[in-house]
């Protein structure tokens, strides 16, 4: 990996070329090339604080799990989440679970989230992973592709994974037990293949789906509405803060941008970095 200094030269997800070589009656595969990746998803190792651990690799699409309380998701994660997404080039699909539970109120509040992610290009649905409403429509995303399923503890993913796949339903209790038992803080991912053409990559303890170094000036590149629009501001390293002739303070100031995401991309250029770290890379 140019650039990356990782503690582990093979991650979940990747391609490689191997040869199969026997001795006796031991049969083992010999890793020789790893394919280029089309992205990768890392943390920083805990010990090493240069180094960095590749949590997964070829992820084709990034799901993120949101209900409005119980437990509450807020604005700033899905944005972080977003910013991580477009950062690392992988699709995000935001899904609004247990709609089988919001009262009136809660569902207009889902349905002005979902325009608001939407009017930016991002796909959302309103899903039950209890009732099974929409989850065909999540499998039928989810078909050839490699996927991950991210949000806070709670929020239902694995049961909307047992929705997907009843057969998995075992192995993701034993695995989540697995790891609450376990005394190493080291997160290792991994794959699982189900019966539709499709496979998910599971990382045990992470909400989010890892850390990503970004630059001041690259920041506003991963919030695509802003992106769009910056091209036009007087300076063309304009930060969107506290520059004049700012194309997307005036889109604000107008209403045609959310405050919200406004509000996230200054939290994050503000460089809450600890904050963030743990937003996205908390322990479950
Ligand atoms: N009513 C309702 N409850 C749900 C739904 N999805 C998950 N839950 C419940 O929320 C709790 C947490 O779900 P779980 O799948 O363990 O969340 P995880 O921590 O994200 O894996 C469990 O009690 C589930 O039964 C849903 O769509 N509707
Ligand atoms: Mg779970
Ligand atoms: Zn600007």
């Amino acid at each position: 990996m140019e650039g990356i200094k990782s503690t582990n030269p093979v991650a979940v997800g990747d391609h490689v070329q191997f040869e199969v070589e026997t001795k006796g009656d031991e049969t083992i595969g010999i890793i020789n090339k790893i394919e280029p990746r089309d992205n990768y998803i890392i943390r920083k190792s805990v010990n090493l604080s240069k180094q960095t651990h590749i949590i997964a690799a070829n992820v084709d699409i990034a799901f993120l799990l949101i209900t409005l309380n119980n437990p509450p998701t807020f604005t700033t994660f899905i944005d972080r989440f977003l910013v991580t997404a477009e950062a690392y080039h992988i699709k995000a699909v935001l899904l609004f679970n247990k709609v089988d539970t919001y009262n009136d109120d809660e569902l207009l509040e889902i349905k002005y989230l979902a325009a608001l992610y939407r009017e930016i290009g991002y796909e959302c649905i309103g899903i039950s992973a209890e009732t099974g409403k929409n989850v065909e429509k999540v499998k039928a995303l989810m078909e050839e592709k490699v996927c991950m399923f991210s949000g806070h503890s709670g929020v239902g993913k694995s049961t909307l994974v047992n929705a997907i796949e009843p057969s998995l339903n075992l192995k993701t209790s034993e695995i989540s037990e697995q790891h609450k038992q376990g005394q190493h803080t080291t997160t290792f991912a991994e794959m699982f293949d189900l019966s539709f053409d499709a496979k998910i990559i599971d990382t045990p303890g992470i909400k989010g789906f890892g850390v990503v170094e970004i630059e001041k000036e690259e920041l506003g590149n991963y919030f695509p509405e802003f992106f769009e629009l910056k091209e036009h501001c007087k300076f063309n390293n304009c930060l969107h803060v506290e520059e004049p002739q700012c194309v997307i303070k005036d889109a604000l100031e107008h209403d045609e941008l959310a405050w919200s995401r406004y509000k996230s991309y200054l939290q994050i250029l503000e460089g809450e970095e600890e904050h963030f770290r743990k937003d996205m890379y908390g322990k479950e």
